[in-house]
């Protein structure tokens, strides 16, 4: 008994360690498919200590697959997770996709796992910025009400992927030698220039939209509003962003600004709240230098809150200071966590009216 289980991207930065948190979680599995490009084809990876080898995805990879955890990037996704579905294969999607289709839910289960009750086939994980946000900012939301968000980021280079944490350790090795650096992928692979990373912070993630702001920035506003309001328009609550990419490997720091509907909210009474949800650390105490950092937080599943305070000037807007490991919680924790929802909730079944591709 359990579940066919196929990791479609295993061998990335997130696919490895899809491979682990799904090693670690209470899904009863049958037999677990690893899939990545014809490059991988044929090595091999361990899970649970069992060689597993790795085979080159294709639509017919997912034949007698019950449940996919894809993170190979969006147009991979977007190729083949329709496939897997019409072979009755839940996928649950670490890409961007999907998740503005209306007939995709966007899911943080400690915010809305209800949501997952309307799936047809697909689940779409947030950006990891959006997740570890709206983790801090949901009991917030609940208690107080929100009327507006203003968030500036610092986003560990491992959210762009293997490669780019590659070249920021070879570009810091290169400045330390006194060597001239040869950036190639960062700001994003997807762009015409390219700027060295180490020593270095740069105020772009992903391309530029017509607006001025760049794609994260986007998916930071709409996804928020989704996963929240369920409506990536919704005018409730006002957000805006700034993203920022700086050189440290893994773990994003975001400062978040933030107004509550009840003005009488105090910054202890957040913190207790904080304290007492699903999926949050709170390190706040001045007094002993207690706040997160991301070293601290890599490797863990958690969402650390800290640097929690009144703005003086302004009843009713706090900052507070976000931290968590973006490969985890802002990815392949929440995908798992995402798909033993699915278990517990009886629902890795694709329904009648499944997922129609709509392009
Ligand atoms: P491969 O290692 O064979 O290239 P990252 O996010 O760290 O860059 O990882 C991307 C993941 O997506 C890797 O596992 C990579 O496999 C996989 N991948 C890239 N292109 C394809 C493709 N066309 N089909 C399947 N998997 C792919
Ligand atoms: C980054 N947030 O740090 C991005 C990575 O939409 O899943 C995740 C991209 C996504 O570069």
């Amino acid at each position: 008994t359990g579940f066919n289980v196929a990791i479609l991207g295993a061998t990335g930065a997130v696919g490895t360690r899809l491979i682990s948190q799904l090693e670690q979680s209470t899904i009863p599995i049958k037999h677990v498919k690893l899939l990545a490009s014809a490059r991988s084809a044929g090595k091999r990876l361990k899970f649970k200590g069992q060689d597993v080898i790795i085979e080159e995805a294709k639509p017919e990879s997912f034949e007698n697959v019950d449940l996919v955890l894809a993170s190979a990037g969006g147009s991979v996704s977007k190729q083949l997770l329709p496939e897997a579905v019409k072979r009755g294969a839940v996928c649950v999607d670490n890409t961007s996709a999907f998740r503005m289709d209306p007939q995709v839910p966007l899911v943080v289960p400690e915010v809305n796992a209800d949501e997952l009750a309307n799936h047809k086939g697909i689940i779409a994980n947030p950006n990891c910025s959006t997740i570890q946000m709206v983790v801090a900012l949901e009991p917030i939301r609940q208690r107080f009400g929100l009327k507006q968000v203003i968030v500036s980021t610092y986003q560990a280079v491992s959210g762009a992927g293997q490669s780019a944490l590659n070249e920021l350790m070879d570009e810091s090795q290169q400045v330390i030698d006194g060597q001239p650096t040869d950036p190639e992928i960062l700001p994003t692979k997807g762009d015409k220039k390219h700027y060295q990373m180490a020593f270095n912070l740069l105020p772009q993630i992903d391309v530029f939209e017509d607006d001025g702001y760049t794609h994260e920035e986007w998916k930071m506003i709409h996804e928020t509003k989704k996963i929240m309001l369920n409506d990536m328009n919704a005018k409730g609550i006002k957000v805006t962003a700034t993203c920022v990419r700086v050189p440290i490997r893994i773990g994003h720091g975001e400062s978040v600004y933030f107004e509550v509907v009840d003005k009488h909210a105090t910054a202890d009474q957040i913190r207790q709240i904080l304290a007492n949800s699903a999926g949050i650390v709170v390190q706040d105490d001045p007094s002993q230098q207690l706040y997160p950092q991301s070293i601290v937080a890599e490797g863990s599943r958690e969402t650390y809150v800290g640097r929690l305070r009144p703005d003086l000037e302004n009843e009713g807007n706090f900052n507070m200071w976000v931290v968590s490991d973006n490969l985890l919680k802002g990815a392949a924790w929440n995908t798992v966590q995402i798909a033993e929802e699915l278990v517990k909730r009886d629902l890795v079944h694709v329904p009648e009216l499944a997922y129609q591709q709509n392009n």
